[in-house]
């Protein structure tokens, strides 16, 4: 590939099996054409943020490098989720099978009426956050400052590292 852009990408999942979820959406973006798979967090455990009458989500990060455009990268994600079997229930913050979220796109901010780099909730999500930080521990967030500094300011809320087995 040539004149790639280095990108992240949050993977959540709370229903059928949550790990396999992310791993099976982590082999999918990496097959996916003009991307390339760089870095893959652990796998977090994280307590729902928003309503709590749901399970606990698994969280990770991917950093690939792509010479997708953020549009075409973003249409390809929303592809890979309705494959893996997400169901859109109109609940707002409700469980979901696959979450796959565009964190950031090189140093670009991007406000489209669809996407909005870097990701809205990425400085106060610790299930975001600390998988990121893992990856890129120097990073900087167009906007919003250090990540080291963003880490340290967002408290774990139970955040766990899951072993992988
Ligand atoms: N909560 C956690 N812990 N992890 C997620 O990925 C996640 N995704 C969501 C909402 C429902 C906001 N809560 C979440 O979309």
């Amino acid at each position: 590939m040539t004149n790639t852009v280095t990108a992240f990408i949050g993977l959540g999942s709370n229903l059928a099996t949550p790990s396999q979820q992310i791993n099976g959406a982590r082999s999918a973006i990496a097959a996916t054409a003009g991307i390339q798979e760089l870095t893959f967090s652990s796998l977090y455990q994280s307590a729902p943020m928003g309503p709590k009458d749901q399970p606990d989500y698994v969280n990770a990060v991917m950093a690939i490098a792509t010479e997708l455009t953020p549009t075409a990268l973003l249409h390809c994600l929303q592809g890979i989720e309705n494959e893996h079997g997400r169901v859109r229930t109109g609940e707002r913050w409700g469980p979901r099978t696959l979450d796959l979220d565009l964190l950031l796109y090189g140093d670009q901010q991007i406000h489209l009426p669809d996407l909005i780099v870097p990701h809205i909730g990425i400085a106060d999500r610790e299930f975001v956050l600390y998988p990121l930080y893992e990856i890129a521990p120097d990073l900087h967030v167009p906007g919003k400052g250090r990540l080291s500094d963003l880490v340290a300011n967002c408290p774990l809320r139970g955040l766990q590292r899951l072993i992988q087995s």
